[in-house]
């Protein structure tokens, strides 16, 4: 992989870059939180990455769960009720036009805000499923819930059980498939589009090492930076925008 060119958004790269998508046949974009940093959802490891001062990795577990689901719940409660609130930004829309523009397009969002889907983006992959979507902690049932207001020990209708959130927390695994489906598509691509992620989650963040040409959209430097095709500097809102092919 020749060595990356960092710029701050440097026009001709940013031109590399819409010329390669413009061209490609196959396309998949992997998201982080960044992509929604600009509707106003604040990302995990930045500087609103704690909530009531404790970090992430505290509340996203099982074992956290088990400990004291109120507290959880009210973790996961606090961000639906942020969301309900947010709208998808330039970013989220230009992935939508990149998606009919492309003849392929794959979306691997790690992301659980489903911002992409209210964008319009239709081949979603949710790596780490969806903070609307709740499952039974017994019978298992799942259903969405966007919108509502659940109470902070929300019950299964059909069994009673204790509903949790439809993430995938740390220690569990990815939902069947939908991993080694985005892996498949990244390792297709000609281009895949690496937007918003600071690329320390696994197994997530070894898509960004498939694909023939690598490009990340990222304000901050990550770990992938030094291995990406293209590392271009700047916020989703301003970049990803400017990647859409232009219909002749
Ligand atoms: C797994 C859902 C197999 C919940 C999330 C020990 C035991 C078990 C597993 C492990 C272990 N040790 C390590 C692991 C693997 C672990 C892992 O990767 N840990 C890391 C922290 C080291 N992974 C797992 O556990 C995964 N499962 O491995 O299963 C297995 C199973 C059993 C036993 C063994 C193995 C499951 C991981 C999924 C965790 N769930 N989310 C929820 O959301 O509440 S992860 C969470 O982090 C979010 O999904 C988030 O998307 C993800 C990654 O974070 P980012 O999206 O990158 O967000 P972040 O804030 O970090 O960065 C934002 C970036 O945006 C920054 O770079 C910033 O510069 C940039 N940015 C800011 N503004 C903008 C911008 N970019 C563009 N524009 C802007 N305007
Ligand atoms: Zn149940």
């Amino acid at each position: 992989m020749p060595t990356p060119e960092v710029r701050n958004v440097d026009p001709a790269l940013i031109a590399r870059a819409a010329d390669w998508v413009a061209t490609a046949e196959r396309v998949v974009a992997l998201t982080g939180a960044g992509v929604s940093a600009e509707s106003g959802v604040p990302t995990f490891r930045g500087a609103g990455g704690f909530w009531r001062g404790r970090d992430l990795m505290e509340l996203a577990t099982p074992a956290a769960f088990a400990r004291d689901p109120e507290l959880v719940w009210s973790f996961y409660n606090d961000r639906r009720a942020k969301l309900a609130t947010v709208e998808p930004n330039p970013a989220h829309r230009a992935l939508v036009e990149i998606e009919r523009r492309v003849p392929h397009f794959t979306l691997a969002t790690q992301n659980v805000d489903r911002l992409h889907q209210r964008a319009g983006s239709r081949r979603v992959l949710e790596l780490h499923g969806a903070i609307d979507e709740v499952r039974c902690s017994d019978c298992g049932r799942t259903s969405n819930r966007a919108g509502e207001t659940l109470p902070a020990l929300p019950r299964c209708d059909a069994c009673g059980g204790l509903l949790r959130p439809g993430v995938v927390w740390f220690g569990e695994s990815l939902p069947t498939g939908v991993f080694e489906q985005a892996e498949a598509e990244a390792r297709a691509a000609d281009v895949v589009l690496v937007i918003g992620t600071s690329a320390l989650v696994y197994p997530a963040a070894s898509l960004a090492r498939l694909g023939r040409r690598v490009v990340e959209v990222n304000p901050d430097a990550t770990p992938l930076s030094s291995e990406v095709t293209l590392s271009l500097r700047g916020k989703a809102g301003e970049i990803v925008p400017q990647l859409v092919p232009r219909t002749p």
